[in-house]
């Protein structure tokens, strides 16, 4: 389906975005569990029903403000809570951010996303945040920022300010949560996802597969996210980076199929979602990187760098996109 119809369908159909019916823990479970194949083949049916199968969203990632973090998320470089921690900066000035962007920019992304390592942001370090995505959003970009728990009229702030998404995710299943971070609730992030919708804004809303959890904590996971109602216009599926000094550093390795499963059942989950292949591409090769975009993915973190750690560097994506015939999302 050509690009402008999916949009105009986007704007008038909301019935596909509220889950009425639910999804249970139960159904997702039962997804997962389909011969790979016929997991594989649903996605995609849902994939094409809804979105152009070969275009993918670019999303580039800056940390505007690294380490230091009062939070203990235990697959974290950024907390200062671990063994080995990153020193603590300032926030970045905004010359220096909006040089990012326009390079982001002049690449091919469509969106800049922009994290801070913080529990919640100050409200004066709020304000200036707040003006440089004024100044990103007049680059023609789409903007999104991450800078941990908000109040509602902090996120009116950035809604005014031109946030277009802000990005807050549950990471895993609740009944696994608590072995991950213990420094904030799930309720608490539930929360912030309510100021944000309750803003007007965009959520940008996943977690992280690798880390030790069950196939049911995954499945709770995309209950909770596609039970939002509406579901996230974003759904980030990362896969942990190892990073030394931090306590999931040695968290036994998962089965790539599995998280080309993961992909699927979000797909089919939330069929209008942009769902996000996210951090641990460095650790797919090639062939499974295709079949996460088989499996439903439809965006990507591109730019050498996510916030810490590293990213397939943009040459080698773009020949990755040749190779298969895929195309940039441009609005
Ligand atoms: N401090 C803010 C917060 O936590 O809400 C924003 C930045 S935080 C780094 C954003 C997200 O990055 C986390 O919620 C987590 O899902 C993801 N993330 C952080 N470290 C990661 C890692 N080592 N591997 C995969 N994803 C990671
Ligand atoms: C998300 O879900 N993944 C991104 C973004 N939202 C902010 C962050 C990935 C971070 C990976 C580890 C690092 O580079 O520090
Ligand atoms: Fe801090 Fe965010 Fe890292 Fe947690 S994920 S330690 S809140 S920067």
């Amino acid at each position: 389906m050509h690009q402008e119809t999916l949009h105009r369908f986007e704007k008038t159909s909301s019935t596909d975005t509220n889950n009425s019916d639910g999804w249970t823990v139960e159904r997702l479970v039962d997804l997962f569990a389909l011969p790979f194949a016929d997991l594989l083949y649903q996605a995609q049916q849902v994939h094409r029903a809804n979105h152009d199968p070969n275009t993918v969203q670019l999303s580039s990632l800056l940390s505007i403000k690294t380490g230091g973090c009062a939070e203990d998320c235990g697959y974290c470089p950024q907390s200062a809570r671990h063994e080995k921690t990153l020193a603590a900066t300032h926030l970045m000035e905004p010359e220096a951010v909006l040089k990012a962007a326009r390079e982001a920019k002049a690449q091919g992304a469509s969106r800049f996303c922009m994290g801070a390592a913080w529990r919640e942001p100050k409200d004066r370090n709020l304000e200036k945040v707040a003006k440089i995505v004024a100044e990103v959003k007049s680059l023609g970009l789409e903007t999104c920022a991450t800078l941990g728990m908000l109040r509602e009229d902090q996120a009116m702030k950035l809604k005014e300010a031109g946030l277009d998404y802000y990005n807050h995710n549950l990471d895993t299943s609740p009944e696994f949560y608590g072995h991950i971070i213990t420094t904030r609730t799930y309720e608490e992030r539930l929360r912030t996802l309510e100021h944000v919708r309750a803003a007007g804004m965009k959520i940008c809303c996943g977690g992280i597969v690798g880390m030790g959890e069950t196939r049911r904590d995954r499945a709770a996971l995309i209950a909770q996210l596609a039970n939002l109602s509406p579901y996230p216009e974003s759904v980030p599926i990362n896969s942990l980076v190892k990073v030394e000094g931090t306590p999931l550093a040695d968290a036994p390795d998962l089965d790539p199929f599995e998280f080309v499963r993961t992909i699927a059942v979000a797909r089919i989950a939330m069929p209008r979602a942009w769902v996000r292949l996210s951090a641990g591409r460095e650790s797919l090769d090639d062939a499974m990187q295709a079949l996460c975009f088989l499996a439903g993915a439809n965006s990507i973190f591109y730019g050498d760098r996510l916030l810490t750690t590293d990213n397939p560097q943009t040459v080698r994506d773009k020949h990755l996109f040749a190779r298969l015939g895929l195309r940039p999302y441009a609005e």
